[in-house]
């Protein structure tokens, strides 16, 4: 369960909590699941926990591949460190294969493949029904954003789906299609948010067509639970399997050094301790005493910049934490 802090947003799926951090949030995946902008309501047994653990697996994969995105780290089986961004108020869905609305709208059978992928926008307005926006729609009358930021939101999301065919190809799943939430951070900075799960996307599985995703929920097709384990099962193999990026030809190994020490406003009760000890032994010139960790390891990379950029992430991610941690990395060749 979530702490005691009262959530600053309670949404359809997640709770949304303040850190010390105010660029950092908590992100509490609930089972709580809606349909139809939330028309039906009920509860799938372990989704939060299904669906936090995908969104950070499959976070890490498309970073990865240079998607840049508001996973800092898994904190707990149904909570995220996410780096707070303002939504850009747009669904942005692709399609390879038709289903739902667009089958809804065209009047077209569930299932065909389509010649290329879609991108569509719609608002992300539940009062509204998410309605499907035009170009024009989105700069003129809603003026959310312009043309340069759709360009980018459209390749960016069409990279990623090229990444998620691939990768669900090799654990027997078609992508058939998903939607996307993108935001801007501090520093202005465009980042993949909100979740990546059976919620947000449709998987089928690729031998059988079996539907593994919400649609068995919003369809009361039975097994919504098993379809979400079986999805986790399947997302964490791959990942072990096959989402590890492969070393480039031409790169070299690195000895890495990080040490991770508390931030000098943070209480280190092991430094107080060490410093209190060895100040009663005699050594009074002694001041701040910090304990923290060192981690070492071997890298293979092309240069040692790029060796910094990703031992910078995985500190991000899992060495440190950034809410109440810093971190120094030495990188020698
Ligand atoms: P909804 O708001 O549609 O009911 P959720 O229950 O999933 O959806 O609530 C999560 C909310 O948090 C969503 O509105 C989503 O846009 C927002 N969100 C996702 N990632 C971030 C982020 N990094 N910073 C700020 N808000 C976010
Ligand atoms: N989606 C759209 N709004 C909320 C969500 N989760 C996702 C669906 C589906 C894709 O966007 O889960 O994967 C397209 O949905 P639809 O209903 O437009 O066909
Ligand atoms: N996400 C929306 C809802 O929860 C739409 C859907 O998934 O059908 O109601």
């Amino acid at each position: 369960m979530p702490t005691a802090t009262k959530a600053i947003y309670t949404g359809k799926a997640k709770d949304i909590f303040e850190t010390e951090d105010p660029n950092v949030l908590r992100a509490y995946f609930r089972d709580s699941a809606t349909a139809f902008n939330a028309q039906k309501k009920g509860e799938i047994h372990d989704k939060g926990k299904v669906n936090a653990t995908i969104s950070a697996l499959l976070f890490n994969l498309v970073e990865q591949n240079g998607i840049k995105t508001h996973f800092i780290k898994q904190i707990s089986e149904n909570e995220l460190l996410i780096k707070k961004v303002n939504i850009i108020p747009l669904e942005v869905i692709v399609r390879n294969i038709a289903a739902g609305s667009l089958c809804k709208r065209l009047g077209m059978k569930e299932g065909k493949i389509l010649k290329a992928p879609i991108v569509e926008f719609s608002y992300k307005k539940d009062e509204l029904n998410d309605p499907l926006l035009t170009r024009a729609y989105i700069k003129n009358a809603l003026e959310i954003t312009d043309d340069k930021t759709l360009d980018y939101i459209t390749d960016l999301t069409l990279k990623a789906n090229e990444i998620f065919k691939d990768f669900f190809l090799k654990i027997g799943i078609k992508v058939v299609d998903f939607k996307l939430e993108y935001g801007f951070d501090k520093d202005g900075c465009l980042l993949l948010a909100d979740e990546l799960s059976p919620d947000n996307f449709r998987f089928w599985d690729a031998k059988t067509n079996e539907k593994l995703d919400k649609d068995r929920f919003r369809q009361d097709l039975g097994n919504v639970e098993g379809a979400y384990q079986e999805m986790l099962k399947r997302v964490k193999e791959g990942s072990k399997n096959f989402s590890t990026q492969s070393s480039k030809p031409n790169s070299q190994s690195f000895s890495v050094r990080v040490q991770v020490l508390s931030k000098s406003d943070i209480l280190d009760p092991q430094g107080q301790a060490v410093e209190k000890a060895l100040t009663s032994m005699g050594y009074k010139d002694i001041k701040d005493v910090k304990i923290g960790k060192e981690v070492v390891f071997k890298i293979k990379s092309e240069s040692s910049e790029k060796a910094k950029t990703e031992v910078n992430q995985m500190c991000e991610r899992l060495l440190a934490n950034p809410v109440i941690e810093d971190y120094r990395i030495e990188i020698t060749g």
